[in-house]
């Protein structure tokens, strides 16, 4: 495979202003007639030059060029490319070819899941239909007529609105769909099958109506509500927001089961994998809940970010992610707990993010080469893209920010664009200069920012002294500085925040506030300060960097208390943690005797008996940083030692804090088996409350606790608290409950696929010796398949991606297991393949053992044979 540089662009040379496609769906291949209205592109220069269709895995029958049949002497054709010659300005061509969905395992172009039909084409799937130019800014309007057996296939679905329909001869029907909205090919979408549907109705801001469908296989009808709720909040907060109205008469979301991610955002037709759409409480836990609420609002979101402003390249794919996403969390917000939501996705990004970004194949959210672009849909282009969104939203304040992106698109709506035309139509609606901030979207690699302070007392002066620097990443040795948006409070003796006045400001200018740091080295000096602060810094976690300050325990215990910034008050006690657990880790790694600091048990306590304190924030306050995040942080990560540390301060702070644990559990258990479940934030709360605490007492082995977890599991109403309950015995030394509940959540959904995967991964994930051996027995189970992504995630994922004690294994046998799996769905499914490597990739983060046996493995898998470009790519930069 040969790298694809973004410096390369140049515009198509030919443009299809309509597209026509006709399918007719069999048992054992699929024929697609195309017939495409073209012409030469006038921004792209003088003559006629050859035109160079993509298509792959394509059988061609007939090619015409307006309606000349072509003879092979007249076209080339490699199995990526058709390549023939135009002869005038405008013309028309039609070919006819026929393709395998029933046997594509890759889950992209046209394929067959349980029975169905479907599609998923982003980035590059629609060449394998038909020959087309299958690039994102060649945008075309698109109609769709298919054919298929009425009885197995009896709803026909593609994107815009239908059009015409009707009966065969041979039980065989057809429809006809029309979209009338330019778009490039990566949005198209057909269905064919046995679906039922919810019908529900939304009226526009301007009062339009649309329907809205949301289309299942019939056994999950009774489990669609919750999305239905969840598209019409987020269409709503769409217009409320963003001023954005839906633009056509029928919105539809089909569930399919074997899908490579979460969610596409064809247009008017979004496909989803099933997990990201049903919900209800008996086999969805809240975590499910809230990720169909998000992913629903991600696709829907994409109609104005994504499809009616596209892109013009895939290297600006975060142009369109990086904002769906930050529009989807600023949802999240909107819906449940702002503070909540926030810390849950700083931890993320904190575990997952930046160690890509430390990592072989760390890159710019806008990357500037790739080979394979399916490995570009990253948390860098997503989720760091969507920090860069915020950083933006903070330097300029939501009004700007708002005027900014109604100019974007009013400006480039129909448009394929850039992610520098988003930055200028911000700078141009705000008068902000955002020519240095636009490092971001260049520079690859976390910034670090050191902080450090002096006190003038006989001044009254506080000056903070800052230095950044970015850590050279492939291909970027050196780096230039970002703008850095730093929000920060100063807090007194009392926690009071002190008015901020910066010297050379003539009074305080509020007492949080955001200041800009854009060089390697800068100060800040506060006046009238009249006595030595405790800063509270990043506050909200301002910019996606890794701040240091040299703070003490017992300043983060005060910090804890009194921040008045609640994510704040809970990075204070992370911290806090982090400090306490790192100095275990060094106990455990020179044999001594391992002693909590009883400031961790405190700080807890005071958490755990504050009433008044929103019991989700309890809860993730509660909450230990985990192995991923102590393993980021770390130089040289010790699996052994970051377990054995982490376990102990949860084993001592479940008997120091029994008492305050119980009594939250006890009352918040009796108000949810007195409760019918409803997925909204305080019942969220109250569950993640209960269940971390029936986490931490279950460590105490005492009988008390073993009955609660039984009672919890068979006598709840629910999946939050039945897969908790599962989840700690099968954690637990209780091998007879452990073995009868797992039996029997068995027994009771081994129908239901995704409430299997579910229990496949609390397997997984179990940290108790013999780790692999279990997961391998669980790849033999009826329930299991290497076909479905879903599985192979819940399993393999689980097992490589949260249980780090036994997958980093010393023998090598995680490293080994893991490989091998890779190279099975190397031939089968490549972006999983590919996606399931991500382990492998950061082997630097180990010991020179380690190190060895997981080279050696990727060694392995470069020599297996024939690679798919998903594959090669990510194994070839990890070993560079
Ligand atoms: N745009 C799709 C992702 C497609 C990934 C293709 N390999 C889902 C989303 O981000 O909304
Ligand atoms: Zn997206």
């Amino acid at each position: 495979p040969k790298m694809i540089y973004l410096k390369d662009y140049q515009v198509p040379d030919y443009l299809i202003d309509e597209t026509h496609l006709t399918f007719e769906l069999f048992e054992d291949h699929t024929l697609v007639h195309a017939q495409l209205v073209m012409r030469r592109n006038p921004d792209a220069g003088a003559g006629l030059p050859a035109l160079v269709l993509d298509g792959q895995q394509l059988e061609l029958l007939e090619l015409k060029l307006d309606d000349r049949v072509l003879g092979a002497a007249d076209y080339q054709l490699t199995d990526s490319h058709l390549t023939l010659q135009p002869t005038q300005e405008q013309f028309v061509i039609d070919s006819s070819v026929r393709i395998h969905p029933e046997s594509n395992t890759a889950l992209e172009g046209l394929y067959k899941s349980s029975g169905m039909f479907c599609t998923q084409c982003e980035a590059e799937g629609f060449r394998k239909i038909t020959y087309y130019l299958d690039r994102p800014d060649v945008m075309s309007t698109f109609t769709t007529t298919l054919s298929a057996e009425q009885h197995r296939y009896p709803v026909l679905l593609s994107n815009g609105n239908p059009i015409a329909s009707g009966s065969e001869e041979g039980g065989r029907h057809w429809a006809t769909w029309e979209d009338p909205f330019k778009k490039p090919a990566y949005l198209f979408a057909l269905v064919a099958g046995d679906l039922w549907c919810v019908e529900d109705r939304f009226t526009t801001m301007s009062a339009r109506e649309v329907t809205l469908r949301i289309y299942v296989e019939p056994e999950n009808i009774d489990k669609v509500q919750h999305a239905m709720d969840s598209l019409k909040k987020s269409m709503k907060w769409d217009e409320e927001v963003y001023g954005r109205e839906y633009d056509l008469d029928i919105f539809m979301i089909v569930a399919v089961n074997d899908f490579n991610m979460g969610a596409m955002e064809n247009k008017g037709l979004n496909i989803f994998n099933s997990s990201c759409v049903l919900a209800k409480a008996e086999t969805a836990t809240d975590a499910a809940h809230q990720r169909v609420e998000a992913v629903v609002a991600h696709e829907y979101f994409h109609n104005w970010s994504g499809n009616r402003v596209t892109c013009r390249d895939w290297f600006q794919l975060s142009l369109k992610e990086g904002f769906t996403v930050f529009r989807d969390a600023e949802f999240s917000a909107d819906m449940n707990s702002r503070t909540v939501k926030r810390i849950e996705d700083v931890a993320y990004l904190r575990t997952h993010q930046f160690a890509e970004d430390a990592g072989p194949m760390a890159h710019p959210v806008r990357p500037d080469s790739f080979m394979e672009i399916s490995n570009f849909y990253t948390l860098t282009v997503y989720e760091k893209g969507s920090e860069v969104l915020r950083m933006i939203h903070t330097l300029l304040g939501p009004q700007l920010f708002r005027k900014g992106s109604d100019l974007y698109f009013a400006r480039h709506d129909g448009q394929a664009v850039t992610c520098d035309d988003f930055i200028k139509a911000m700078e141009d609606a705000s008068g902000v200069d955002l020519t240095q901030f636009k490092r971001w979207y260049s520079q690859a690699g976390t910034p670090r920012l050191e902080v450090s302070e002096s006190y003038d007392a006989a001044a009254n002066t506080y000056r903070l002294q800052l230095r950044q620097s970015c850590p050279a990443t492939p291909g970027q040795a050196e780096k230039l500085p970002f703008v850095i948006p730093l929000e920060l409070a100063l807090l007194d003796a009392q926690g009071r925040e002190l008015p901020l006045q910066l010297v050379g400001e003539d009074k305080p200018v509020g007492t949080s506030r955001v200041l800009q740091v854009t060089q390697a080295e800068q100060a800040f000096t506060f006046v009238n300060i009249a006595e030595q602060p405790l800063p509270s810094l990043l506050r909200g976690f301002s910019a996606p960097v890794k701040l240091s300050f040299p703070y003490s325990r017992d300043q983060l215990m005060f910090l804890m208390q009194h921040d008045s910034d609640g994510f704040n008050r809970w990075e204070a006690g992370q911290q806090l943690a982090v400090q306490v657990l790192q100095e275990l880790i060094g106990q455990h790694q020179r044999g001594e005797l391992l002693v909590l600091d009883p400031r961790l048990v405190a700080a807890l306590r005071s958490v755990l008996e504050n009433d008044s304190l929103d019991q989700a924030m309890v809860a993730e306050m509660l909450s230990l940083p985990g192995e991923g995040y102590l393993t980021e942080i770390s130089d040289v990560a010790d699996v052994d030692a970051i377990h054995a540390a982490r376990e102990f301060a949860r084993a001592q702070l479940a008997e120091a804090l029994f008492e305050p644990l119980w009594a939250r559990y006890q009352a918040n258990r009796e108000v949810s088996r007195n409760t019918p479940y409803v997925a909204e934030s305080a019942h969220f709360a109250r569950r993640s409350l209960q269940n971390i605490a029936l986490s931490y007492l279950m460590l105490t082995g005492k009988p008390q606790v073993l009955a609660a977890a039984l009672e919890q599991y068979e006598a709840c109403d629910n999946m939050t608290e039945r897969l908790t309950a599962l989840a700690v015995l099968v954690n637990s030394p209780f091998e007879a409950e452990k073995a009868e509940a797992l039996k029997a959540f068995a027994e009771h959904f081994k129908d239901n696929a995704l409430v299997m995967d579910q229990w496949f991964s609390v397997q997984a994930a179990c940290t108790l010796p013999g780790g692999l051996a279990r997961v391998q027995a669980l790849m033999q189970h009826p329930a299991f398949t290497m076909k479905n992504p879903n599985k192979v995630r819940a399993l393999i994922g689980a097992f490589a991606g949260q249980n780090l004690v036994n997958f980093h294994a010393a023998d090598g046998s995680g490293y080994r297991f893991l490989a091998d799996q890779v190279i099975s769905l190397n031939a089968t499914n490549p972006q999983i393949a590919s996606r399931q490597l991500g382990p492998l990739t950061r082997w630097r983060k180990y010991d020179a053992s380690r190190q060895a046996l997981m080279r050696a493995e990727l060694e392995r898998i470069l020599a297996s044979g024939e690679l798919s470009s998903d594959v090669f790519e990510v194994v070839s930069k990890s070993l560079a």
